[in-house]
């Protein structure tokens, strides 16, 4: 197959919500290549009117390299129809196997290009979030390594985005939560991220700017999970909730 099938095959698995088999080990198709058949699959859904929205960082935290088996970092792009309203209520079937888990949302407010540090990034960013970000990979039984899981544009489904506000306080150490009919399943701290959820973006601004890709003002960045996902079940109450910056909720169907 080449680069292109394998990114059709990744494409038509989301939007029929039916899992392929791991793809990597059998093409033998590497990391470089993932990211282009990454690439390929977010243009098919560009031509067919989809608009990108923004980025998200995966494995930025050990609990989610350890609950997945794999441990790089490695980011994704989000699109606008994978944007689900804050208390909306989704119905499963659009999904294979999705799971949630706890994040915080960047709001960029100037094109970033160029790999930045943590000092200059309250020039590119405004906003922040409490959000959940969905996933759902493509492969059988959750199942992937790195190839495969960047291939599927890093398990990339739903998020959804609470109150944006000003970047005003320190943020590396906030409790964050998810909760699940009201209940608390996950929790840790924000420092699990990168030490601090605003190194992520740090992390995108030297990816992004090495391909010579903007990321562009307006767009969103999601900074990775701080806890373990959990999977989805139908008449869910979803929350995520983040110290000092509120709560965020779907419910599912
Ligand atoms: C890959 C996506 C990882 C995160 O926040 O670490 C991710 C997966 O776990 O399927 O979104
Ligand atoms: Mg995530």
């Amino acid at each position: 197959m080449t680069l292109l099938e394998i990114a059709k095959t990744l494409d038509q698995a989301a939007s029929k919500a039916k899992p392929v088999e791991q793809m990597a080990a059998k093409y033998k198709f590497s990391l470089d290549d993932a990211y282009k058949i990454q690439r390929e699959s977010i243009a098919l859904r560009v031509a067919r009117g989809e608009t990108i929205t923004g980025y998200k960082l995966g494995f930025t935290s050990k609990a989610k390299m350890e609950q997945m088996g794999v441990h790089d970092l490695i980011w994704g792009i989000l699109t606008d129809e994978m944007e689900i309203i804050d208390d909306e209520t989704v119905d499963l079937k659009r999904w294979i196997h999705p799971r949630v888990e706890p994040e915080i949302a960047f709001r960029v407010s100037k094109d970033i290009n160029i790999e930045l540090n943590l000092k200059e990034l309250s020039d590119y960013l405004d906003m922040m979030a409490p959000a959940l970000e969905i996933i759902d990979s493509r492969y059988e039984n959750f199942k992937f390594s790195l190839e495969d899981v960047v291939a599927d544009n890093c398990s990339s489904t739903g998020y959804v985005i609470g109150n944006w506000q000003p970047i005003s306080t320190t943020i590396s150490n906030l409790k964050m939560e998810l909760l699940v009919n009201n209940e608390v399943v996950e929790s840790a701290s924000s420092a699990a991220i990168l030490e601090n959820p605003l190194q992520s973006v740090v992390e995108l601004s030297r990816l992004a700017s090495s391909e010579g890709l903007t990321v562009k003002k307006g767009h969103i960045i999601f900074a990775g999970a701080a806890t373990a996902a959990q999977f989805l079940v139908t008449s869910q109450i979803l929350k995520g909730r983040v110290e000092k910056l509120g709560e965020v909720s779907f419910k599912t169907l």
